[in-house]
């Protein structure tokens, strides 16, 4: 018999527990009244939007549309907490980068433009005009390819439209973002397949589905508010949710809703996910192998016998392209190899897929387990390969939901943050602001470290997130951010990557989404894409920590005035002035996309923008939807070899942590307390590889490439996860990561399936 793990997961997310933990993180940041308030406006239609997770805002609102998460995220951005320049005043860089990410943040807003001094090592107040003078002398400098633009998905549709621009302008589309190590996967994937970047499902898609499958996505801490359209179709509709996911994820096995009074007082909770598949890491593509092998397979025989197709033949034949040789490779896929590496058997495979046959319209869900994988494409087109065969796509209730990160990231993507010169209208751009913009393909995220450590890169600009600590492979990028001219952070707390900062380094606070942004002609509101993809409007109404703080917008137009304010014909202080003139110009320059976008941003759930897919339009180059053949079950095929002592890990978020922002240690739901520094296994592993509960061990990554990679100090927990795999904490374990450990053609870092082996620490 199989040994027990020690540590369970609580049973149901949600209920007194979240309620309880949301009026603990007010608490905490000091601000209990007046954040509870803040929060009656959040993802309200003329509110803000939730700075957390890019879940879609709908039309009706809940009273109290914000999740445990979502709220916490609103506390540790309105905190009255601060880091002014006196805190700097008391500490080196260099002492500061012994404290955690949690203690960094904790300390509270930036109040001040900083500028780091190399005789004292400290950041030192500076004023904005020379900050921006600066970095534009600078900048005009170098040569434009030497400077990377990255941004974070926080920043708004404005922010990001004038930043992409800013970029070009000085001749370079090195605009790396976080969707890089993201749903890169899933923009390159689907255009192939059904011919948009994005998903397909809308809200009013889960009213009317009749199944749905969920790859990949720890939806109970990731995108909490989803779990009221799960809860929905479970008990309205008796919808059956199949989940493939290594762990059992509290959130998709129960939910109790903390929003109905009867829940909380009954106890009552909503069974989630009707078939659960513990698939192994990296096994996604043979799993969705067994179902689309079990689905042709079945429709082979109901026709040899005179029974009616399971497949949708008719939209087979007129809307894709391809089906002969998949089904092909399907037939004579091996059963025995698709249960190797899934981890899970013909029969459970099949229950699934008689599941997805009867229902008339079936959408499938999917996270960062099915992107962040050498195989992310693959897993992807595998998605959509499914859906094709029962035409899946363009109908009510059907179609592929990739559930995004960042609350804006999607967006920032539709106005032109890309490396990729093609996906920008160059033309429009051209004879809106009379420039040429760059053609030469830019940097993505892993080019940039690429670039970093081998000193083509000179300079980085960091419009938000966490760049050292997001990306892979620290012990060697970290000595390398030294090296550099220039770094400059646009950020609202203090984090890693600026203690890890070039020769000259600024770090320049801005307002967030909450605050109130007082501009020339009056407060300004900012736009954004959800996962859905809609737009919506956000207004701050936060009192903002400081008078020294400028907007994101400000920022940019402060360093590109100063660095590109003799190119084009940007007129960057109106734009400044009035966010609407921003917003009329992304219009211009994308006019399908964002029609009367100052107008229907502030439509109750937001707009959509139009996809051909939803129509059964197919912008792909045969016209048509493609059946993609999958050219490996084998996440790992190119990886040296597997001998028994190789473990795959996974790396995930917990439930306190916005990536590298961590709120606290503990991970409720999964029943982890009090440390991140632990690694999850298998009982049965744990007795194979000579270890007990509570050892301290080392791991390192396999990989013959010179270079060791190691994390220490990783206490052992027995776990509920299929044999051979291993869970453990993004960022901790990013060391772990080789750079070029990447997916195949999105370069999205495998952070979902990092090969290691452990040994015991004395
Ligand atoms: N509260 C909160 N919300 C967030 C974030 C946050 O940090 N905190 N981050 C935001 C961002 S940027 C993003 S991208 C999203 C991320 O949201 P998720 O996509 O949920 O990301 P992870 O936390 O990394 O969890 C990945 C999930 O995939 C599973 N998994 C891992 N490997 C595999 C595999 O090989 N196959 C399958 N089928 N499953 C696998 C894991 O068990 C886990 O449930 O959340 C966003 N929302
Ligand atoms: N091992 C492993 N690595 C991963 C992942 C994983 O699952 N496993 N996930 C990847 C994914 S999906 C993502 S999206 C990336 C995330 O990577 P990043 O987006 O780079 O990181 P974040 O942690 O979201 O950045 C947090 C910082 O953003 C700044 N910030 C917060 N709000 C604002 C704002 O409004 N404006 C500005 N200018 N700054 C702000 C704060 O200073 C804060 O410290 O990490 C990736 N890395
Ligand atoms: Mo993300």
């Amino acid at each position: 018999m199989s040994a027990q793990p020690k540590t369970t997961p609580s049973n149901a997310v949600g209920g007194w527990g979240s309620a309880k933990a949301v009026a603990g993180s007010l608490a905490k940041e000091h601000v209990l009244l007046h954040g509870s308030a803040l929060l009656t406006h959040q993802n309200k239609p003329d509110g803000y939007m939730c700075v957390s997770c890019s879940w879609a805002k709908p039309a009706h609102p809940h009273p109290l549309e914000f999740c445990e998460n979502g709220a916490k995220a609103t506390a540790w951005d309105v905190t009255t907490k601060t880091a002014p320049p006196n805190f700097f005043a008391a500490h080196t860089c260099t002492q500061l980068l012994d404290w955690s990410d949690h203690d960094l943040e904790k300390i509270g807003r930036l109040t001040a433009p900083m500028r780091w001094n190399p005789a004292t090592d400290k950041y030192e107040e500076t004023s904005w005009q020379e900050a921006f003078e600066d970095i534009g002398a600078r900048l005009r400098r170098l040569q434009p390819d030497s400077v990377v633009f990255y941004t974070s998905g926080r920043a708004s549709l404005e922010t990001s439209y004038m930043y992409a621009l800013f970029a070009r302008l000085y001749g370079t589309n090195n605009l790396p973002d976080s969707s890089n190590m993201c749903h890169e996967s899933t923009s390159v994937g689907l255009p192939k397949t059904i011919g948009v970047p994005v998903g397909t499902v809308t809200l009013e898609d889960f009213q009317h589905t009749d199944c749905m499958l969920f790859f990949g996505h720890n939806t109970g801490t990731n995108a909490p508010r989803m779990l009221h359209q799960l809860q929905d179709a479970r008990e309205q509709r008796d919808v059956p949710i199949i989940t493939f996911n290594p762990l059992r994820e509290p959130g998709l096995v129960a939910f109790r809703n903390p929003q109905a009074p009867a829940d909380m007082l009954t106890g009552r909770k909503t069974v989630i996910s009707t078939q659960y598949h513990q698939v192994k890491v990296g096994g996604d593509t043979a799993a969705l192998t067994g179902l689309c092998k079990y689905l042709i397979e079945e429709d082979d025989r109901a026709r040899a016998q005179g029974g009616p197709a399971v497949l949708d033949h008719a939209f087979i034949a007129e809307h894709t392209h391809g089906y002969e040789a998949f089904a092909q490779a399907m037939r004579g896929a091996s059963w025995d190899q698709i249960e190797r590496h899934a981890g899970l058997s013909r029969a459970a495979l099949e229950s699934a897929g008689r599941a997805y046959a009867q229902a008339k319209a079936a959408m499938v869900l999917y996270g960062m387990g099915l992107t962040q994988h050498r195989n992310g494409v693959q897993n992807v087109q595998m998605i959509t390969n499914l859906l094709l065969l029962r035409g899946n796509i363009g109908k009510p209730g059907a179609g592929v939901c990739p559930i995004r990160g960042h609350s804006n990231v999607q967006g920032q993507r539709t106005v032109g943050i890309t490396e990729k010169p093609d996906k920008v209208p160059a033309e429009k751009l051209k004879s809106l602001y009379h420039f040429d913009p760059p053609s030469k393909k830019g940097m993505n995220t892993i080019e940039a470290c690429e670039g970093i450590l081998d000193g083509r890169v000179k300079a980085f600009i960091g419009l938000g997130g966490n760049f050292a600590r997001a990306t892979p492979d620290h012990t060697r990028m970290e000595p390398a951010w030294s090296t550099l001219d220039l770094t400059v952070a646009v950020a609202t707390k203090l984090n890693r990557s600026h203690l890890l900062h070039g020769r000259v380094a600024y770090l320049l606070p801005c307002l967030s989404r909450i605050d109130i942004d007082r501009q020339a002609t009056g407060d300004q509101a900012v736009s954004m894409e959800d996962s859905t993809g809609c737009f919506h409007g956000s207004r701050g109404r936060n009192e903002p920590p400081s008078d020294r703080l400028l907007s994101e917008p400000a920022i940019v137009a402060g360093i590109a005035k100063a660095t590109v304010g003799d190119r084009g014909t940007v007129d960057w202080d109106g734009w400044v002035a009035d966010y609407g003139r921003v917003r009329d110009a992304i219009e211009a320059t994308y006019p399908e996309i964002f029609k009367d976008l100052n107008t229907r941003m502030w439509n109750p759930g937001g707009f959509h923008r139009p996809l051909g897919a939803c129509e059964r339009k197919w912008n792909t180059e045969t016209g048509k939807a493609n059946f993609i053949v999958p050219e490996t079950y084998d996440e790992d095929a190119d990886m040296p070899e597997h001998d028994g002592r190789v473990l795959r890990l996974m790396t995930t978020r917990g439930d306190n942590q916005f990536n590298t922002t961590i709120y606290a240690l503990d991970d409720r739901f999964r029943g982890i307390k009090g440390t991140r520094k632990v690694i999850m296994l298998n009982p049965d592993d744990m007795v194979r590889l000579g270890l007990r509960e509570n050892d301290k061990v080392i791991a390192s990554t396999v990989a013959h490439d010179g270079h060791e990679r190691e994390v220490a100090g990783l206490e052992v927990r027995s776990f509920d996860i299929p044999a051979g795999c291993a869970w453990s904490y993004y960022p901790e374990c990013n060391p772990l990561i080789p750079l070029w450990h990447h997916a195949k053609e999105s370069k999205v870092p495998a952070a979902k399936s990092i090969p290691i082996t452990l040994r015991k620490q004395a």
